[in-house]
Formats: structure tokens, C-alpha cells, sequence
């Protein structure tokens, strides 16, 4: 995986600080800006790579923690809500915030603001099996409209093994987040998990935000963070989002939501590939990955 497949950067993305960041919308120096932000004991933190759920776990976030958004008498978009850190396309000022704060970031560890390593704030990381995130990835690309060129999947699947891609390296990020684990005060949830069982994952992160729902309250976050659901609802779709930053005309943001879709498309000899750069690079850390909900296969 030595050669660099141009076209997955295709010129819009910068490497800065070992990951690569859409220039069109983000610059180094608003990276650098973000490590000395002040944080505050109440805000939460969503961390994920990209493709991992991150929409998803907005929605759930949002609905935990905001009534009006349960009972619909609010009508705020969820990347209002929780803007991203580093993509502050609204030109948000998160200063003037009033707590407590909700953020979406795709940055690795390194790139947080320090103060949450003196466990200032909280931090929800949802991490999704490599396949799958890369699968959700390589359409997403589609839809960008700064992307001219047609990647194939060929080459996005180097793209994604070597970590030449918008975001930096699947690999690189999660071992990152996991091995630094301890600096921070941290939930790990996975994609899986919630695709498996909704409401435990709900009553986990509701148990991490100190936040008692009751029963109804925790049917309502759940039914309407469910893939359906979510797809009809215009604060949660992303379908705010104008065609010029994400074409929507191309496909969907909520594209299938499903595990194992990889298997659909991944070759054996590319999935082969791929399982050989995870066990070199992940292999030694203890987590387990779900490749198929059917399967249960762990590794
Ligand atoms: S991004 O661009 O990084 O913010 O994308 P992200 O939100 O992390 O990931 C998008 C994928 O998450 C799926 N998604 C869901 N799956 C199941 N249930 C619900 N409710 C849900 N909401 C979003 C979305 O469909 C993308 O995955 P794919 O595999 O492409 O469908």
C-alpha cells in the first residue's frame, strides 16, 4: 500500500498533523485553534471517524437530552445542535454558548482541545467496523460535490488501508481514542451495538450523561432514532444541508444503515487484503469488531 492514490485526496484535502482535512471548509489553523479552546465541565463531546454513526448518535444525543426535541416543539436541526468543531460551517460562536455545549468532531485524540484531558467534559466515541465504514465512505464521496473525479472502489479501498483519505486513517483514529482512553472521560459505543439492541445503547449513553428518562421518554429517543424514522425526519437526515457542500441529488446521506454491507461488495481477495492490515495494525489491542450481525464473528 505504498503508492498514494491521488485521486481519493483529489486536491481539496490537506494533511495537516497526520490527517487530512476538507480545505474547502476547514484550515490548519482552525484545527490548531481548537487544542486551546476552553471547555467546560458540561459539554459533550461526539467523536467519531467518519461513517461510524455519527449522524445517528446526534440524533439519539439530542433527543436524550432536549424534551422539545422529543415532543417536537422544538424545531432545531441536529447539526445546530451539536455543531462540528472543526467544520464550523455556520461560523457558530462556541464561546457564547450556554451550557451545557454539544459538539460533533471527526479529530483524532491529539487534536482535541487539552483541557478535556484533565477530564473536563465528556466525551461519547462511536467506532464502526472498518468495512462497513469505508463501504459508507466510498459512496459518501459521491456526494461531494468538491470531488470531481469518479473514484473506483479499487482505489478507494487503498485509499481508505493506507489512510490517504479525508479524515486520515480508520486505523490510526480508533487505536488512537482507545489507547488513550484513561486521559479521558470517555464512552465507547459502537454502531453495532446500537444496530443490535437501540434501547440498551440509549440507556447506556442516557446512564453516562447522568440524564433519567423515563420509560416513555426512552421509547420516544428510540423510535425516533430509528433508521426509518430518521430518514423522514428533516432535523435529523441532513437534507438541510445545501447540494453545494453534500449533493443529495446523487443518493442519500442515511444510504442503508446496516451491518455487513461490505460483503455485498468487498471481493474475497480484497476482503483478504483488508483483514491482514486490520490484524497488523489493530491485532494487539482487545477489541472486537462485529463484521456481521448474523455471524457474531469477533476479532
Ligand atoms: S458522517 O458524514 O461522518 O457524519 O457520517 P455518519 O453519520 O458518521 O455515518 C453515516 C452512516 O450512518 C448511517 N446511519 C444510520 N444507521 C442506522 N440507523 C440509523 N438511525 C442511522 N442514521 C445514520 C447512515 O445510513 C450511513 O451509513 P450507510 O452504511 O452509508 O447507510
Amino acid at each position: 500500500m505504498d503508492r498514494i492514490p491521488s485521486e481519493v485526496l483529489n486536491g481539496v484535502f490537506i494533511k495537516h498533523k497526520g490527517i487530512y482535512l476538507d480545505s474547502d471548509y476547514t484550515s490548519p489553523e482552525i484545527v490548531d485553534a481548537i487544542e486551546h479552546m476552553e471547555t467546560r465541565e458540561g459539554d459533550v463531546f461526539l467523536v467519531t471517524y467518519p461513517k461510524s454513526g455519527t449522524i445517528w448518535t446526534q440524533q439519539i444525543i439530542s433527543l436524550i437530552c432536549n424534551e422539545g426535541h422529543r415532543n417536537g416543539t422544538e424545531n432545531i436541526n441536529n447539526m445546530t445542535r451539536m455543531p462540528w468543531l472543526e467544520y464550523n460551517i455556520d461560523n457558530v460562536d462556541f464561546s457564547s454558548r450556554p451550557s451545557p455545549r454539544f459538539f460533533s468532531t471527526h479529530l483524532p485524540y491529539y487534536l482535541m482541545p487539552r483541557d478535556l484531558k484533565y477530564r473536563k467534559g465528556k466525551i461519547i466515541y462511536v467506532c464502526r467496523n472498518p468495512k462497513d465504514a469505508m463501504l459508507s465512505f466510498y459512496h459518501f464521496y459521491k456526494l461531494k460535490p468538491n470531488i470531481k473525479d469518479t473514484i473506483n472502489w479499487e482505489t478507494f479501498l487503498e485509499g481508505f488501508l493506507s489512510g490517504k483519505i479525508f479524515g486520515g486513517s480508520w486505523f490510526g483514529h480508533v487505536r488512537g481514542w482507545y489507547t488513550h482512553k484513561e486521559d479521558f472521560n470517555i464512552l465507547f459505543v459502537t454502531y453495532e451495538e446500537m444496530k443490535k439492541d437501540l434501547r440498551s445503547a440509549v440507556l447506556k449513553i442516557c446512564k453516562f450523561l447522568d440524564v433519567n428518562l423515563d420509560e416513555k421518554a426512552v421509547d420516544t429517543v428510540v423510535e425516533k432514532a430509528t433508521f426509518k424514522n430518521m430518514k423522514d425526519d428533516p432535523l435529523a437526515n441532513y437534507k438541510f444541508v445545501p447540494n453545494s457542500l453534500l449533493d443529495q441529488r446523487k443518493g442519500n446521506f442515511l444510504r442503508k444503515g446496516i451491518v455487513g454491507d461490505w460483503k455485498n461488495v468487498m471481493t474475497v481477495a480484497q476482503s483478504e487484503i483488508f483483514d491482514k492490515v486490520y490484524k497488523e495494525k489493530m491485532g494487539d489491542l482487545p477489541i472486537k469488531m462485529l463484521w456481521d450481525l448474523n455471524e457474531e464473528t469477533a476479532s
